[in-house]
């Protein structure tokens, strides 16, 4: 290794030796140099040649005047006999401190011998880096192919001998790196190269144990341990451990009260790793029912939720890393609200009447509808089922439904009006909450009149005598008839509707009043009992009517003298006969 320094030592030398005897003496020089080989590292009097060797041939000498500069080494390094030209090593020679001896040794006869001993390096040396241990920082991503210049290992041997080459020993996980040389000058520089992608979040750090090794057989080599830290790059975006988030919490959830958590991890270090929470308002939650905690992904109510206004929450949270340029990642949360019973159904009923209003006709069927109930609760979900039911009535309308949203009210029995003419009736509807709320609806139904009923007179017969002598007008009898209907359905309407012999023309009745007078004069001698029919009618559509008769007897009056009927009589009785006995009517 340091030979071109050597050489020109060596030519220093020689010029001195060869100038001083060209002063003193003349001198007979051969032209070849007697080149004397030794391997370094030989033990001390180790012979390395002798000097005679080099004088022309047939010439021998007894003396040699050995020139000696200082500086050559050669009286330390070497025992050269000066009378037999031996020349042997003085101590352990070093290739590496001197790999060259030469001197120029005159005899008494004028020869000179130039004489050359040449060091020969023997791989006594390992290559040594400059540290046993070098710490490297690479950035993640770093392409494939970058080299990083890495302090060269130094041999102190030359030729073969220096350093050859480099390996990764140990630690090259996946290939990611390999080495370069490249050959400067004398030294052999040494490069990391990138060979795989690197990715900090696989993988961190690499201990790279890195040899050197020298042509020498068997090669010496040396080890230094690489420590390469791969620094972090914002390559990685926060991911979150679900991409979408459910929740069911109910409306009445106190303001303040945690409802979730969301959960994001970065991979990345540091900055880059931090991850904060947001809500991302321009797509969701603009009323900021919502707030998340940008530390803990911890969700919180704001403020009180309405079920009736909104059932269901979409917020779009976002994770963001802390970069320069941050990595944001979205996941979404669905919070769906639970109805809580705070509203009471609402009851709407409608009457079937023509006229809406609350009434039904006693002519009524059963089974026909009165009203209908529509139920609503705002409560919706699983509350929305609503119970409704139906109070008085006697029992005489009943309740129907078919998908326990409309309900009808029905005819269940007969109904009279001239029994009973208004039902107070009363519909609940509950709903199925807890506690359960209801609302409840009264009112009055009203029977309206059907002309059911015939008027009926007070009695069925009527007597009444009168004197055979009255002027046409009198007064005979009143008779009177009811109707239990109602208006002109109770109206009634008195006549004489016939008489079982022809004097029915004799009477006349006020058809109001129901009273019959005379209307002609009477004959007893005609018809002493006349008979009438009278009816009461009402004025219903249909009308209705029922009839009664009325027997008037009539008094005579003597307006005639007796007559027996025979003018002589002629009758015998038994004797004997009980007293009493009937024996002759006249
Ligand atoms: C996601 O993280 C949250 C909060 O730590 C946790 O409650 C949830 O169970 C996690 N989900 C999964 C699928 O691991
Ligand atoms: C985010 O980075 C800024 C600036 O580096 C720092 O002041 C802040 O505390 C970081 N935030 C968090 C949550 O780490
Ligand atoms: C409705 O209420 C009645 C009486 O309170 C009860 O018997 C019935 O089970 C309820 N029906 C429903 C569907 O809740
Ligand atoms: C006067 C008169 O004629 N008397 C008669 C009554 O009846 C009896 C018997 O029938 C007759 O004998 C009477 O002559």
């Amino acid at each position: 290794m340091k030979k071109s320094q050597s050489n020109c030592q060596g030519v220093f030398l020689w010029l001195n030796v060869v100038s001083g005897f060209l002063i003193g003496w003349s001198v007979a020089k051969s032209d070849e140099p007697l080149i004397l080989q030794i391997d370094e590292e030989q033990p001390p009097f180790t012979i390395i040649g002798d000097i005679n060797a080099g004088l022309p041939p047939g010439h021998t000498t007894s003396s040699f005047f050995i020139h000696e500069t200082d500086g050559t080494g050669m009286s330390s390094d070497l025992i050269i006999d000066e009378t037999t030209g031996i020349i042997k090593t003085a101590k352990v020679l070093d290739h590496e401190s001197r790999d060259k001896y030469k001197f120029v040794a005159v005899n008494w006869g004028g020869d000179a011998v130039e004489v050359v001993i040449i060091v020969n390096d023997i791989n006594d040396n390992s290559p040594v880096f400059p540290s046993k241990q070098m710490k490297l920082n690479v950035p993640e991503q770093t392409p494939v192919g970058t080299r990083f210049r890495l302090d060269s290992a130094i041999d102190a041997d030359g030729g073969q001998f220096s350093t050859q080459g480099y390996l990764i020993k140990d630690g090259n996980v996946g290939q990611a790196f390999r080495l370069e040389t490249k050959k400067l000058a004398e030294t052999l520089d040494l490069e990391l190269v990138v060979n795989s992608p690197l990715d900090r979040e696989k993988r961190s750090t690499y201990t790279l144990v890195i040899e050197a090794f020298d042509g020498g057989t068997p090669r010496r080599t040396s080890q230094m341990i690489l420590d390469v830290s791969i620094l972090d790059v914002n390559d990685n975006a926060p991911r979150f451990n679900q991409t979408r988030y459910y929740t069911m919490i109910s409306e009445s959830l106190q303001p303040g009260s945690n409802i979730l958590q969301v959960f994001a991890t970065d991979t990345d270090e540091g900055n880059n790793g931090v991850v904060i929470y947001e809500i991302n308002r321009r797509q969701s939650d603009p009323d900021q029912y919502f707030a998340i905690d940008s530390k803990t992904g911890v969700i919180k109510l704001n403020k009180g939720l309405d079920y009736e206004m909104k059932k269901v929450h979409e917020l779009v949270v976002q994770a963001r890393d802390n970069a320069t340029h941050p990595e944001v990642t979205t996941a979404f949360v669905t919070v769906q609200v639970k109805d809580y019973n705070d509203n009471q159904p609402t009851l709407t009923i409608i009457f079937l009447s023509e006229d809406g209003s609350p009434h039904i006709s006693e002519g009524a069927q059963p089974g026909e509808f009165v009203a209908r109930i529509s139920v609503s609760d705002p409560d919706y979900g699983e509350y929305a089922k609503v119970n409704v039911s139906l109070d008085g009535g006697d029992g005489k309308f009943g309740l129907t439904t078919k998908d326990n949203i409309i309900y009808l009210i029905c005819v269940d029995q007969m109904l009279d009006r001239e029994e009973q003419d208004t039902y107070q009736l009363s519909v609940t509807a509950t709903d199925s909450g807890t506690p359960p709320l209801r609302a409840e609806s009264t009112f009055t139904i009203h029977v309206t009149d059907v002309n059911d009923n015939p008027p009926v007179f007070d009695l069925s017969g009527y007597r009444q005598s009168i004197p055979e002598v009255l002027y046409p007008g009198s007064f005979v009898l009143q008779v009177t008839a009811r109707d239990k209907d109602e208006g002109s359905n109770g109206e009634i309407v008195y006549s004489i509707t016939g008489s079982t012999n022809s004097h029915s023309e004799w009477f006349t009745i006020d058809q109001t009043t129901g009273v019959i007078t005379t209307a002609a004069n009477l004959d007893y001698e005609t018809d002493p009992v006349p008979k009438l029919v009278v009816t009461a009618t009402d004025r219903g559509n249909p009308p209705m009517f029922s009839s009664a008769t009325v027997t008037i007897a009539i008094q005579d009056v003597n307006d005639n003298e007796p007559m027996f009927s025979r003018n002589f009589y002629n009758t015998s009785i038994k004797e004997h006969l009980p007293m009493g006995t009937c024996f002759l009517q006249v």
